[in-house]
């Protein structure tokens, strides 16, 4: 298949794009300041010659490349650079485009501001404060001691901060297309929608290729419907192939042309019953893990080695799907998904009503278009037993479903089955449990009967698709002991292993949709008195080798799984 969504890429025979992705100047206030920076107009002054300066790659997260009081900064740092920009490019419009950003950060076309045919300094201002309305949410407290700060995220991973991912210059056509949406499902029924900003065009050419880019539809209006007889399907691995088309949009002027887009989709249709999903008509049971995007030094960080590394590795496990607990990933990682047919559910978060209808509606126009995501995940482990959670959840998931009519709709709850006000609104029912664990650390003899038991009632309360999205044990790497005792890698294998047993009762009884494993790597968290340099509950150490579980899981996932 081809490497990567040439969308994501950006670039074409009418789009032309700088990649700003290597070392920026780099400054940081005081810890909680007030922004010294906009009073003292740092964006007009060369901030290399600051006294504190230093550099800083990008992307990556700043925090662990330096000493304590960087790793720990609460507050605003600055990245700069410059750039000549040649005149040639003032006929267009330029975007700075900024991939993530972790925490504030504005996106701006800055055609207005560039002296074309110069050099240009750019500089990023961001503030990595927590509160109620970021992701993670958290908060900041005195501590009592001096002036000292505390951060901490309500949510259990390290809040990595800073240019996350790559930055570009996007030089765009003076009119050009913003916006897609492509639906496409099993019978070949195909619904796109094109906004175009500008008006300098007289003509629009939509085409439709498959992978070897035979023609199988045109059109020439931005939206509209059409329909492909007997299209491939797009299907998860181990299930099929995960085929690809391509639509492409021209814009021309007469005969030349003004801008152009590709974007690869494919046709494919989920759906659900009393009790499974079915991919394209068939039963799909989703066996796979939650994640986490993150890694050694570069913290949360887009890396494609890290990237590539972590998708063989999930192909290695034999696993068909995963969550991107608890934050939306990287477009790459999502144009590799589809690539190589594995599964997804994408998660957002919030606790604000106004603010978490934001991250639904650009989570799913961002993502909207990738056959790999089956499901959105509004949120996880929320306060589901309160009954104040039914209407803050019931116009949440209105909105998912009137964006998109086509996903089932889920939050990940941890609520039990006998408290919770949630389960009711959702399409299906994933929940978070750790028996074994956090119930009943120890008692390895009773997970069979209770995961069994629970997952039975959850059942019998909704009769819809039940996912298990999260279960498992802790396993410091290289720590054993027989017989197994927590924390060990054998304990480990024993609470999945015992679980695995209901799983396969369930499933032979129709109660279950999924399984999947908390947590495919071992990643950073705050520090805390139940953390030993971040939770241990991976498959594989951070470095990315397999424990004891990770060959139990590979071999449980590889069997179960049947090609057609
Ligand atoms: C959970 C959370 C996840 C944690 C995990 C744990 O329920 O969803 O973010 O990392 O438990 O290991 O405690």
């Amino acid at each position: 298949g081809r490497k990567m969504d040439e969308e994501k890429k950006m670039e074409n025979e009418a789009r032309e794009v700088r990649q700003l992705n290597d070392l920026w100047s780099f400054v940081r206030e005081p810890c909680n300041s007030i922004g010294y920076g906009f009073l003292h107009e740092w964006f007009r002054q060369d901030i290399s010659r600051f006294h504190n300066a230093t550099v800083m790659p990008v992307p990556s997260a700043f925090n662990d490349l330096e000493d304590l009081s960087l790793r720990d900064h609460v507050g605003w740092v600055w990245y700069q650079r410059s750039e000549f920009i040649p005149a040639r490019m003032s006929k267009g419009r330029t975007y700075i485009r900024l991939d993530s950003v972790n925490y504030y950060a504005k996106v701006l076309d800055i055609t207005q501001f560039i002296v074309f045919g110069q050099k240009n300094r750019i500089t990023v201002a961001i503030n990595n404060t927590l509160s109620h309305h970021t992701l993670p949410q958290g908060d900041v407290k005195a501590t009592g001691y001096q002036d000292h700060i505390y951060q901490r995220g309500f949510m259990d991973f390290f809040s990595y901060s800073g240019l996350l991912r790559p930055v570009r210059l996007l030089f765009l056509p003076k009119t050009h297309i913003s916006s897609q949406s492509i639906t496409a499902d099993a019978k070949g029924i195909l619904t796109f929608a094109h906004s175009v900003i500008g008006t300098g065009y007289s003509k629009v050419e939509v085409t439709v290729t498959d992978a070897e880019g035979e023609v199988e539809y045109t059109s020439d209006s931005f939206n509209g419907t059409g329909k492909i007889s007997k299209p491939h399907l797009w299907w998860p691995r181990n299930m099929g192939k995960p085929y690809l088309y391509t639509l492409t949009v021209r814009l021309l002027s007469n005969s030349s042309l003004v801008d152009v887009i590709r974007t690869q989709f494919g046709f494919r249709s989920v759906s659900w019953d009393h009790s499974q999903i079915l991919w394209n008509g068939k039963h799909f049971h989703c066996q796979g893990f939650g994640m986490h995007e993150e890694y050694e030094v570069r913290g949360r960080a887009f890396d494609s080695v890290l990237m590539t590394r972590d998708l063989n590795l999930v192909e290695w496990t034999g696993a068909n799907c995963y969550r991107t607990g608890h934050y939306p990933y990287s477009e790459e990682r999502m144009a590799e998904n589809d690539r190589r047919g594995i599964a997804v559910i994408v998660e957002t978060a919030a606790e604000i009503q106004n603010l978490h209808m934001d991250y639904i509606r650009s989570t799913i126009d961002r993502d909207r278009n990738h056959p790999s995501i089956f499901m959105w995940s509004l949120a996880n482990e929320p306060s589901a037993s309160i009954k104040e959670a039914n209407p803050y959840f019931a116009p949440l998931v209105k909105l998912a479903k009137s964006l998109d009519p086509t996903r089932p709709i889920t939050v990940v709850l941890a609520s039990s089955p006998s408290s919770d006000y949630v389960g009711g609104l959702l399409d299906v029912i994933c929940f978070n449990r750790y028996y074994g664990w956090y119930s009943n650390i120890g008692q390895l003899y009773r997970i069979e009967h209770d995961i069994y038991n629970e997952i039975s009632m959850w059942n019998k309360k909704f009769s819809r698709p039940i996912i298990i999205s999260e279960y498992g044990a802790e396993a410091i790497p290289g720590m054993h002991k027989d017989p197994p005792f927590a924390f060990t890698e054998e304990y480990q294998v024993e609470v999945l292993k015992e679980h695995h047993k209901a799983f396969d009762r369930l499933k032979k009884e129709k109660k279950l949709a999924g399984e999947m494993v908390w947590v495919f790597a071992d990643f950073m968290t705050v520090q805390d008195t139940t953390r030993v340099v971040g939770n241990h509950k991976g498959l594989f150490t951070r470095q990315r080798e397999p424990k004891m579980s990770a060959h139990l899981i590979r071999k449980r996932y590889s069997s179960n799984t049947s090609r057609h």
